[in-house]
């Protein structure tokens, strides 16, 4: 395998797939493109773009170009609200049940009277299709790229001996979707425009020049579609002609032609759909089309690179880039293209900068890409793990602004899930199930098995927490106190005292979603739940006394935490999933969840150094469980490896989840079908390999597999406001550079050998990994 000292001849021979080819770092840089010799035939061929509002997925068919367009606010339904009211009624005898392990009859009556109304969810959904139908033609040297630098996807080939070039991409500060058509000789380009949608819509055209799609969100469980969609898409020609022609509009013989492409909705709030989408598009095209693509773009790389280029990454570079995408992912696990695994970490951060940034929604079970009015489990978020999935990469790697729609997504919570806890449970606070959806229901879905479980807004709160721990901010810590308040009060009100050990314990709750061997999943106090509320309680508990509030409560939440189940180790040395040892006559002991090694990761409550007889526990179980499971299965089994210090082992489960199994031509990631949350999360686990600041010391190159024995990260982010560089080289450090953001205290650890500092504002600091001696004491007078 070549290594970074063949850099310099290496990338000569990347003069096709490199634009770049000079020194090492810029040739890295440069190798951040997804490309294909073929047009995609399938959606999971296509390429994405996204502004974190507006999405498009880009085919690149020579003679009929296809972007499926998606605007994150356009879901099926209106605001609603879901609880139950049976449920408060019914719950002591569910609980009497759960106590006298009636675990079936328990399930039998949270089904009739405990479930929301309706029983389902809000699917997302799609604005619907814009196509150019060019004249057929013979294609000769085709190529289509995605330049994850410039989130730009690019088609070009020759046809009847012109080349033509089209570019595509999503620009968050003019809030368009702008395309490009040239060609290499005046006239050449000559296409009609149309729009398809499966969606309940019209399309007309306006001004000569002008498509205009109106629709309609769909009814969804017997709520009634409230959603008022628009997209709207300006072709502007350079030379030619520009015509309407009923629902169409063709251009002739341009030499040149932009189009601008935007989509809105009425939706303002989950509660609130006033919002007028005609007035926001034409507002957004007005001030678009005033500007030349050039200054679009000039706007759009500023805005994107800001956010991407604050890491980068090398893991090496071999002959393989040389080959398109689709190509590599077949042959990744031969472990000979360490480039595609950098290019699978960037790839995730550009899914996460296009799919979730401030003032939008967060990123959904398919990001904000979906072609469907009724995807896969509704395109929701699930939040027993998906959802926080996609926000594994988002602190280390540099980009705490995406995780803004995650925390305004919490807030809206606190209010729907107030309502579910009061009339679901009697109780204060704020509580959410497994999912929730635009209307940010809350109840319990889906039936017993699933959506049983309290803990989904409390596991969120961590990723409030985690902004607080990266950045240091007091203020962040003001402003996210309230929903950990909300969310413990809650547990103060409902958590039950099971009869064996008089533990504290959530009942009724499941351990997401696997069966135990009472012919249901229904159950008290799963390790999970418990391991998630002694990180809410203990953050909680922090949160108050940093701020100096609320000294009763922290008190009553400290007394509550003690007397929370502990972790335990059962019969074949594996940590309990559940009170009782069932894990090995479980409904699947393979079973794609490993909810109770939250504990490991993302949790706090394990770890291999603190609590050595628990990590192992941790790793038997992921032993029974097995490597391989779907796409974000997959990809938490890596993070988990990775937190138990064996790189080697990780990247053996990396090459599955990066093979045509788990990724599609076009690098999503296959649960199948398509799920984001699996290129998020395995993101996560090459970041996880290099660098973990978990339990409070920043540790380097806890993982690092034997695959990518020299390399180097800038600009990932650590807890306590810092930033972190690495250099390795042969399987060893060569040196750190660590920057204070607040000023302060850490510890950094390299293996066995650790180094405490405390840092100024701004300092900057470089280790090298070796012990430091301590200064000799005074003696003693
Ligand atoms: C959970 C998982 C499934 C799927 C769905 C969206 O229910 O168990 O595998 O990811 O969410």
């Amino acid at each position: 395998m070549l290594r970074l000292a063949e850099l310099a001849s290496i990338a000569l021979a990347f003069a096709v797939v490199l634009p770049s080819t000079g020194s090492a770092t810029e040739s890295v840089e440069a190798a951040f493109v997804l490309w294909y010799d073929k047009p995609a035939a399938k959606w999971e061929e296509a390429l994405p773009v996204g502004n974190g509002r507006l999405g498009a997925m880009v085919f690149g068919q020579p003679a009929k170009e296809r972007l499926q367009l998606n605007e994150n606010t356009l879901w099926a339904g209106g605001p609603y609200d879901p609880v139950n009211p049976e449920a408060r009624e019914a719950l002591p005898e569910i609980r009497r049940l759960i106590d006298a392990a009636k675990y079936r009859e328990a399930a039998k009556l949270i089904g009739a009277k405990f479930m929301a109304k309706p029983l389902g969810q809000m699917p997302y959904q799609t604005v619907g299709d814009l196509l150019l139908t060019f004249p057929d033609a013979t294609v000769e040297s085709y190529r289509r790229d995605l330049d994850l630098d410039a989130a730009t996807a690019t088609v070009s080939y020759t046809s009847a001996g012109v080349r033509h070039t089209r570019e595509v991409f999503a620009s968050a500060p003019d809030n368009v979707i702008a395309v490009r058509l040239t060609a290499d000789r005046p006239g050449a380009i000559s296409f009609a425009a149309g729009m398809k949608t499966p969606m309940a819509a019209s399309v007309e055209t306006d001004n000569g020049d002008t498509l205009i799609l109106r629709g309609l969100g769909g009814d969804a469980g017997g709520i009634k579609g409230r959603i008022k969609y628009q997209a709207r898409i300006k072709i502007m020609a350079r030379g030619g002609k520009v015509t309407a022609e009923s629902a169409r509009i063709a251009v002739n013989e341009a030499d040149e032609v932009t189009l601008l492409i935007t989509a809105a909705t009425s939706y303002r709030k989950f509660d609130d759909v006033t919002g007028d989408p005609e007035a926001i598009v034409k507002d957004r095209l007005a001030s678009a089309a005033g500007k030349s693509f050039a200054d679009l773009r000039v706007a759009h790389l500023a805005d994107f690179r800001a956010l991407f280029r604050r890491v980068t990454i090398d893991l090496g570079q071999t002959e393989a880039m040389k080959l398109p995408t689709d190509v590599r992912i077949q042959r990744f696990a031969n472990g000979e293209d360490p480039q595609l695994a950098a290019l699978y970490y960037q790839f995730g951060r550009y899914l996460l900068i296009a799919s979730s940034r401030p003032g939008g929604q967060p990123a959904g079970l398919q990001g904000l890409w979906n072609e469907s009015n009724n995807p896969p489990w509704g395109g929701k978020y699930t939040i027993n793990i998906n959802t926080e999935m996609n926000y594994w990469p988002a602190e280390s790697g540099n980009l705490a602004e995406c995780l803004e729609p995650l925390m305004a997504m919490v807030n809206d919570l606190t209010v729907t899930g107030a309502r579910t806890a009061k009339s679901q449970y009697g109780a204060r606070g704020w509580v959410a199930h497994h999912n929730t959806d635009l209307w940010r229901a809350t109840a319990p879905i889906d039936g017993p098995n699933w959506g049983t479980w309290p803990t989904g807004g409390a596991w969120l709160c961590l990723h409030l927490w985690d902004r607080y721990e990266f950045s240091g901010d007091k203020a962040v810590l003001k402003s996210i106190y309230p929903a950990f308040k909300g969310a413990s009060q809650f547990f103060l009100d409902t958590l039950q005292e099971e009869p064996k050990h008089r533990w504290l314990v959530t009942n009724p709750s499941i351990s997401p979603e696997n069966g135990h061997p009472f012919g249901s999943a229904v159950c008290a106090g799963p390790t999970m739940d418990m391991q998630i509320l002694r990180d809410l309680f203990a953050n909680t508990i922090r949160a108050a006394e940093t701020l100096g509030v609320d000294e009763d409560l922290r008190k009553q939440i400290a007394a509550a935490r003690a007397r929370l189940a502990p972790n335990q180790i059962g019969g074949t040395g594996q940590l309990q999933e559940w009170l009782e040892d069932w894990d090995m006559k479980a409904g699947d002991i393979h079973h794609r969840h490993v909810s109770h090694l939250y504990g490991l990761f993302p949790g706090r409550d394990i770890d291999l150094r603190g609590t050595p007889e628990l990590a192992a526990a941790v790793k038997k179980s992921l032993e029974i469980r097995g490597d391989r499971a779907t796409g974000w299965a997959t990809a938490w089994r890596i993070c988990l490896w990775t937190h138990l210090g064996d790189g080697d082992h990780a990247f053996e489960i990396l090459k599955f989840l990066i093979s045509p199994e788990r990724t599609y031509p076009n690098m999503f990631d296959a649960h199948p079908p398509f799920q984001i949350d699996g290129n998020f999360g395995g993101a996560a686990g090459i970041a996880e390999m290099l660098m973990q600041s978990r339990t409070g010391e920043i540790e380097l190159l806890p993982a690092l597999p034997r695959a990518w024995p020299s390399g180097s990260v800038k600009g990932l982010r650590a807890r306590g406001g810092f930033e972190v560089d690495i250099v390795w080289r042969d399987g060893k450090l060569v040196e750190a550079a660590l920057r204070s953001f607040r000023g302060g205290p850490t510890r950094l650890r390299y293996g066995p050998v650790t180094h405490d500092l405390k840092l100024g504002v701004g300092e900057l600091h470089r280790w090298d990994g070796r012990p430091i001696p301590q200064p000799a004491r005074p003696k003693a007078l």
